[in-house]
Parts: structure tokens; C-alpha cells; sequence
């Protein structure tokens, strides 16, 4: 006959691949010539929502070197971000480009 066993009322029973965490990806703003500051700072407060004073460090530091992280999430959210990045700078016709990385 098999044997029950049954937990102790403390015992916290997981199945190790339950409580494994979703990768999470890095979305990347990339530096261009054309996209104002103003309006990346806005984008940053917008849709990454950053204060003011984040908003403003991050596009700084991505306008000094190129490259610089907007935010990090799971993926189906990164990529989400990454496409309203794109769509709300084709609305205004700038040329900011962003992209995702795993962590
Ligand atoms: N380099 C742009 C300028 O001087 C500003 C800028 C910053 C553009 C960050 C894109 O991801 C960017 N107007």
C-alpha cells in the first residue's frame, strides 16, 4: 500500500519550477541626434513612469553615452513598452529608437 505522507502544518511544500522567476529584460533608449531632450524626458515620465528628476538623469546619461536603461520588466511588458516608444515617436516624427536585452 503507498504511504500518505503528510506535511507538518509548517512544512511549506513547493514544486521547485512554480516559484521560479520569469526572466526580465532590459528596455534600452538609444541616442540619436534628432529626438529632442524634452520630448524623451516626457517619454520617460510617460511611459516608463520616472519622476522628473529620473526622467531627466536617464535621458542625460543616454544622450552622454549612447545607450541607457529606461526600465526593466518581464518580457511581454518590455516588449509592449519598447512598442509605444516607437509609436509615440512616429507620431511626432522623431527618430528614438529603443530595444530589449535580457538582464
Ligand atoms: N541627443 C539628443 C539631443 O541632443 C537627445 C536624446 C537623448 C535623444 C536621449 C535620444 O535616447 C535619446 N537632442
Amino acid at each position: 500500500m503507498a504511504q500518505v505522507i503528510t506535511p507538518k502544518e509548517d512544512t511549506v511544500v513547493r514544486d521547485a519550477t512554480k516559484v521560479k522567476r520569469p526572466p526580465l529584460y532590459k528596455v534600452l533608449l538609444l541616442n540619436d541626434d534628432y529626438t529632442t531632450m524634452e520630448f524623451v524626458v516626457m517619454v520617460l515620465e510617460r511611459i516608463f513612469g520616472k519622476n522628473h528628476a529620473d526622467a531627466t538623469r536617464i535621458m542625460m546619461s543616454v544622450h552622454r553615452q549612447g545607450i541607457g536603461v529606461a526600465g526593466v520588466y518581464v518580457k511581454d511588458i518590455a516588449e509592449m513598452k519598447c512598442d509605444a516608444v516607437h509609436q509615440l515617436a512616429q507620431a511626432h516624427e522623431f527618430p528614438l529608437r529603443c530595444d530589449i536585452e535580457p538582464e
